[in-house]
């Protein structure tokens, strides 16, 4: 088995706007000082850390309707986008730490602006597709999808801050993996444009594996594209993966979790990783908050190559007695 050679491109989005729980922009800084760095070269990666983002907070951002915040979520995500942009256009596989789920705009959006026709693998506890009319929550980390499908923009209203997003996803090119708390309206939208989805039932009929080769099939029926994995946290189980504002029972195992990113790898089309939602301070321990970041930093690692049966890098040889 031989490995092939990442080139990570990390940019952080401390954010957090996007939902209504403070400390998801710790997220970035806690990842990285779990040896995210070192850990993916010692496993062969060339990394490039672009450092954090910097957001801004626009005067006035009144809700628009239930939607919060939505100038400084739209702002936060042009930059990212830019950030993404620019990531990809230097050669690298991105990997976005956020942060909230919200930053799911601007990384695809940046990603599809270099790379036309990706595929979409969105792991999530949550199907993120509320309209900002369906949502009755009102957080933008609850919404993304709803403004990157193009199906779905007659549903879709004007809002300041967003002016620069087009839909540049069809549903045929995404697929959920892990949902399992699902709003009436979003599982309506499911339904309405069609989108192949993974629910923890399928989870369990049919083992990871097979959702992973049927993941696959689906993502490359209409040939061999770009793929955007889009990994909030939650969709691990809350006994791995605690610290997470949005935590939910009944969940992928570790295994499992890691499995996903095992397959994504091996397909070498991961172009753009985002690793979202990591709250330390929704960790009730300190260890709560450690394994949380723990699993967090074991996803990206399997994305960039690291298999559990081990391997050795290219020239290894055993020392001679
Ligand atoms: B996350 C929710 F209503 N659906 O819209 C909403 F249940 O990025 C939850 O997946 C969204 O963590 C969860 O607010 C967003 C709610
Ligand atoms: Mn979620
Ligand atoms: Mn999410
Ligand atoms: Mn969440």
């Amino acid at each position: 088995h031989k490995r092939p050679h990442h080139s990570v491109g990390i940019i952080g989005a401390p954010f957090s706007k996007g939902q209504r729980k403070d400390g998801v922009e710790k997220g970035p800084d806690l990842i990285r000082n779990a040896g995210l760095v070192e850990k993916l070269k010692a496993q062969g990666c060339t990394v490039r850390d672009y450092g954090n983002l910097k957001f801004e907070d626009p005067a006035d951002d009144h809700p628009v309707g239930k939607v919060q915040r939505p100038r400084t979520v739209g702002l936060a995500n042009e930059q990212l986008a830019k950030a993404i942009n620019t990531i990809k256009k230097d050669g690298h596989t991105s990997l976005m730490l956020g942060g909230d789920h919200s930053l799911a705009i601007g990384s695809i959006h940046g990603h599809a602006a270099s790379q036309k026709d990706l595929r979409v693998v969105w792991v999530d506890a949550h199907a993120d597709i509320n309209t900002p009319l369906s949502s009755y929550t009102g957080n933008i980390h609850g919404q993304p999808l709803s403004y990157l499908i193009k199906e779905l923009r007659p549903k879709m209203t004007a809002l300041p801050g967003f002016s620069w997003v087009t839909p540049c996803l069809s549903a045929a090119d995404v697929v959920f993996i892990g949902l399992r708390d699902v709003d009436p309206a979003e599982r309506y939208i499911l339904k309405l444009v069609g989108i192949k989805a993974f629910s923890m039932t399928e989870v369990d009929r049919l083992g990871i594996a097979k959702v992973m080769e049927e993941t696959c099939d689906h993502i490359f029926s209409r040939g061999k594209k770009p793929v955007h994995l889009s990994y909030d946290i939650d969709a691990l189980d809350p006994s791995v993966a605690p610290a997470t504002g949005t935590p939910v029972v009944g969940g992928l195992t570790y295994r499992e979790g890691i499995y996903i990113t095992e397959r994504l790898c091996q397909t070498d089309l991961l172009s753009a990783v985002d690793l979202v939602e990591v709250n330390p301070k929704q960790g009730k321990t300190e260890s709560e908050v450690s394994s949380t970041v723990n699993s967090a930093v074991d996803v990206i690692l399997g994305c960039f190559g690291r298999v559990r049966e081990g391997s050795f890098p290219a020239g290894y040889t055993l020392p001679q007695p």
